[in-house]
């Protein structure tokens, strides 16, 4: 059916111009702080820090009435003041299978919690509280959404390799529970009085638990007569601005203080603008924040940079690192949570050492929290994938670029800048259509005087291998005459008002709209199979879906987001799972795309919202940022963050959504996002256009050579990705992940890994005469990749970087793959030869992975892909299956399919060798044979310094190997 345009509404285009107007003011102006909450504001977390205060005044008087305190020391002597109105109720502990199970009361309530403590097999430790005997029953299915298999098979450590001792240390009665796996030694020191938790890994201190004393735990009451109610300190009621919060369980908060002890640096927990090292909440120096990092997904209009405030995404996950070891906290709750970081260092104190207080709090649901202990990062990632789905091999289109504008016109524009894109040899791989390509807002409809034949569009576009994404978001105009609404209003698929009856309804893009409900998996499916092609008119498989706006976004909600009153499905709050909402919609539309097809093609899309979970179904990006040098540079520790927790494939606007960038910022934009994991150009309608072209040379060329770039490292990225899905290590990583021994790198956030192999270093300012420094790390050499010149390790050096140019090092040691022939889109590629990148080391060794598959469906999994490992040594390049390899018929299949897929060329770069050298041989399928080889030494220096050590490059030139076969080349 064809929705013509006699469905827009008056209310629609109304309110679409008076929010369009306000929006056009506020453009460029500072965040409206007066719109979200201070800690202060929110009623649990200011009594959470309220309840801190108290404690640390305790601590500091320790002989003050009514505290129960004391000392406890750890293995190594470090005491920690352990004050906690907390402790174990006798004879409760016991050790059942893998859990330990206690009861825990406050010294004046009189309602029990039960705790339980239990190992998973890699060492993991979880936490889990409640009331032993809940009044209600509190919101117990975060970990449902969250984890992996719903976290109902976690792999718990065997019963038998778990050991619990009784003991008095320093008068304390101490369970402390062993678990032995391979060469490590993992144990939990749980003290009764007050109740304390210390984990060791090999018998060293890690993390402690409410060693600050900062568990406090509101226990479900009963609600007092109206009369009678005593609303201490909001605890039933809190009002913000217009809005007035009426908490139908009254008080029902958690928190516990988790302090990560010979530690001095802490990252991840997502979505903020702070610095990759997290810096300190409250107390600090100067610089300090005095709020906490808040989880709690909003809509926040031009965000600020630098700041703990919530914005758009969050995931709650959180590693420490130190020389020795990373370890790592991943908080399993889906209401709103505040975290305060403070530090106390200490370098070279007796037996003392530095310490990362960090203290956690939930406004609702049950204290679900794991706490990894590595000790390698890769151990974490390790550990973080038995509990958390990581990252699944992504659609391969998706890796290129995609050029998206709020808004492309109509078709014919469309078109035209697809054509330009041809025109000036620039490749990308999908082109965006946002709002207004519906008829007033009403998603999965298409107005028609704009965009007349949809489908002739995607197939034009297709015909040159791109792909069309057009934007879907949660909130549904309310209409009697749209089918969305009317279906989703006859099924009670919305969100419904405070009590529970008639749909919730507020204003939003379209006008008034009400919401879906994505927990409700019958809303959830429905919604998912609107994306369905007889569903979505004129759709085809070559089109994806963009979700915005689903934190949820509302314009005239509390904090420009929902009551949290509201009723979802099962008769939750909306308070219980607001920061699944995002992450539902997600969910939703990924198993609706895919659904559509008979044979099931990877689905891709990307949202604005996202929570823990959310890496299994997408991209995110960074929201609506400006196009200013502090938006530049503040978009690496972002996306490193989001790395960090484990969202991998993260982008930001490249050149800004709000705001015109100059050229120069526009190229380095360009320039840094072909490192984005995601990349993608989009700008908001009241700028002007600024697609790569735009300013003309020089710019266009520079432009087009960093998106070249990317097209060039897509067999790197992939291989990345694939990585990713098996270990859940970051695509991009900050130094410190590569060079855990490093200090100086534990806070650098301007320089950053690509994988283990590339470091690139992002020019973030403007004026190209201020010299650039780069600090090589480690202890083998690096090489421009660009001009090959090598650069010892451990020296710091300036460059300065016109910009025609970027700083882009491999590391020695490493062997990167790429396509070199520059196509339009990725879709051209998929028969290209490869060539091979080896950069030796010191040794004159290097190593490096290549993963291809068919870019789309699932047949990977039943073992069509070839993953090579490459080794050289010595002068010679070996090629050998990975022993993931699955010696399947599809993978017969597929290797016969790549048949003819050559490798078309090595550079073996870094090899002081004889210069005469003038062939190589090449063993393959038991036959040898020779083939030519050229030498180059890089020409071009960047570095101010002089530099003497242009590398030698030796080029093997069309040695034809078989990208998916075992050969040899040597010379
Ligand atoms: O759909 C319009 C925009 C979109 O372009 C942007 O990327 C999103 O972050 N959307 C927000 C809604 C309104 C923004 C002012």
């Amino acid at each position: 059916m064809k929705l013509n345009n006699s469905l827009r509404t008056r209310t629609s285009t109304l309110f679409y111009l008076a929010a369009t107007a306000s929006l056009l003011a506020k453009v460029g102006q500072a965040v409206n702080h007066a719109n979200f909450k201070t800690c202060e504001q929110s009623a649990f977390a200011r009594r959470h820090r309220l309840f801190a205060d108290t404690m640390a005044k305790k601590v500091a008087e320790p002989n003050s009435k009514n505290t129960k305190s004391s000392s406890s020391s750890s293995a190594d002597g470090s005491t920690h003041p352990a004050s906690s109105p907390y402790s174990v109720i006798d004879s409760s502990v016991h050790l059942d299978g893998h859990t330990v199970t206690a009861s825990v009361q406050h010294e004046q309530a009189q309602v029990p919690l039960h705790f339980e403590i239990a190992f998973l097999k890699s060492g993991t430790v979880r936490v889990r509280v409640q009331e032993v005997d809940p009044l209600v029953p509190r919101y117990s299915e975060a970990h449902k959404h969250i984890l992996r298999d719903e976290g109902s098979s976690l792999p718990y450590a065997s019963p038998d390799d778990i050991k619990m001792a009784t003991e008095a240390v320093n008068g304390l009665v101490t369970h402390t529970v062993s678990y032995v796996n391979g060469s490590s030694a993992f144990s939990v020191r749980m003290t009764e009085n007050p109740w304390t938790l210390e984990y060791l890994v090999n018998g060293k201190p890690t993390m402690q638990l409410n060693t600050s004393g900062l568990f406090h735990f509101e226990h479900l009451r009963q609600k007092p007569a109206d009369g009678d109610l005593d609303n201490v300190d909001g605890g039933w009621e809190e009002t913000f601005k217009n809005w007035t919060d009426h908490k139908r369980r009254g008080p029902e908060s958690f928190g516990l203080d988790i302090n990560f002890y010979g530690f001095e640096h802490v990252y991840g927990i997502p979505e903020h603008t702070s610095p990759l090292s997290l810096k300190d909440t409250r107390g600090g120096g100067e610089g300090a924040y005095d709020q906490p990092y808040r989880i709690y997904n909003l809509d926040v209009f031009n965000y600020q940079l630098d700041s703990p405030m919530a914005i758009y995404g969050s995931l709650p996950f959180m590693l420490a690192h130190n020389a020795e070891a990373t370890v790592g906290v991943f908080w399993v709750n889906s209401s709103e949570t505040w975290v305060d970081v403070t530090r106390k260092l200490n370098r070279g104190g007796f037996k003392q050492q530095s310490v990362v207080n960090t203290h956690w709090f939930s406004e609702s649901g049950t204290m679900d929290v794991f706490l990894l202990p590595g000790p390698s990062t890769a151990d974490v990632y390790r550990q973080y994938s038995e509990i958390s789905e990581q990252t699944p091999m992504p659609r391969e289109f998706a890796l290129g670029y995609h050029q998206c504008r709020w808004n492309y016109e109509d078709q014919e524009d469309v078109l035209a800048v697809s054509a330009k894109f041809h025109e000036h040899s620039i490749p990308y791989d999908v082109i965006w259509l946002d709002v207004e390509y519906t008829v007033g807002k009403r998603y999965f409809t298409w107005d028609y005087d704009k965009f007349p034949n949809p489908l002739g569009m995607q197939q034009e576009l297709a015909r040159n291998g791109h792909k069309l994404v057009t934007i879907s978001d949660p909130h549904i105009m309310v209409d009697n005459d749209y089918r969305i609404w009317k279906e989703g209003n006859e099924n009670g698929y919305f969100i419904k008002n405070i009590g529970g009856l008639g749909n919730y309804e507020a204003s939003c893009w379209p006008g008034v709209s009400s919401w879906v409900d994505f927990l409700d998996p019958a809303a959830s499916k429905w919604m998912g199979a609107q994306y369905g092609l007889d569903k979505f008119p004129e759709s085809t498989t070559d089109m994806f879906v963009w979700n915005d706006m689903n934190e949820p976004a509302v314009f005239d909600g509390p904090e420009h987001t929902m009551d949290k009153a509201l009723i979802q499905h099962g008769g939750w709050e909306h308070r219980d799972v607001h920061n699944l909402y995002g992450m539902t919609q997600q969910r939703s539309t990924f198993e609706g795309l895919l659904a559509r097809e008979p044979v099931a093609m990877r689905p891709f899309l990307l949202s604005r919202s996202f929570y823990a979970g959310s890496q299994r179904y997408g991209a995110i990006w960074t929201g609506d940022n400006t196009a200013s040098w502090g938006y530049l540079r503040a978009s690496i520790p972002m996306l490193l963050s989001n790395n960090i927790a484990g969202m991998h494939f993260s982008g930001a606007d490249v050149g800004g959504f709000f705001g015109n960038p100059d050229p120069e910022l526009l190229t380095r934009w360009f320039q840094l996002g072909a490192w984005y994991p995601f990349f993608r150009g989009h700008a908001h309608f009241n700028t002007e256009r600024r697609e790569p072209w735009i300013f003309g040379e020089p710019y266009v060329s520079y432009i087009r050579n960093a998106i070249r770039e990317r097209y060039r490292l897509l067999p790197h990225w992939y291989t990345l990705f694939r990585e990713a899905s098996l270990t859940g290590m970051p695509l991009i990583r900050p130094m410190w992940m590569e060079f855990p021994a490093e200090p100086d790198l534990f806070a650098e956030q301007d320089t950053f890994m690509v994988g283990s192999s590339i470091m690139v270093a992002a020019i973030t300012k403007p004026d190209t005469s201020i010299p650039v420094d780069v600090l090589f790390p480690g202890e083998e050499p690096w090489y421009d990749m660009h001009t090959h010149v090598a650069y010892p390790a451990q020296l710091t050096t300036q460059f300065v970087v016109d910009l025609a140019n970027t700083l882009v090092f491999a590391r020695g040691g490493s062997i990167i793959p790429t396509r070199e022939q520059q196509r339009q889109s990725s879709a051209y590629m998929k028969s290209d030869p490869f060539t091979l990148y080896v950069y030796v080391d010191q040794a004159g060794f290097a190593a490096g992975k290549l993963y291809i598959d068919d870019g789309e469906t699932y047949d990977y999994q039943s073992g069509a892909f070839i993953e090579r490992e490459l080794t050289f040594l010595g002068s010679k390049l070996i090629s050998r299956a990975s022993p993931l390899t699955k010696n399947t018929s599809a993978h017969q299949t597929f290797v016969q399919k790549m048949s003819g897929i050559n490798v078309e060329r090595v550079a073996v770069v870094g090899l002081a060798i004889a210069h005469n050298v003038a062939e190589a041989v090449v063993v393959e399928n038991g036959t040898t044979r020779t083939v030519n080889v050229s030498h180059s030494h890089s020409s071009k220096i960047v570095a101010t310094d002089t530099v003497s050590n242009n590398s030698p490059c030796i080029v093997i030139c069309n040695p034809a190997v078989f990208i998916g076969g075992d050969w040899e080349i040597s010379f």
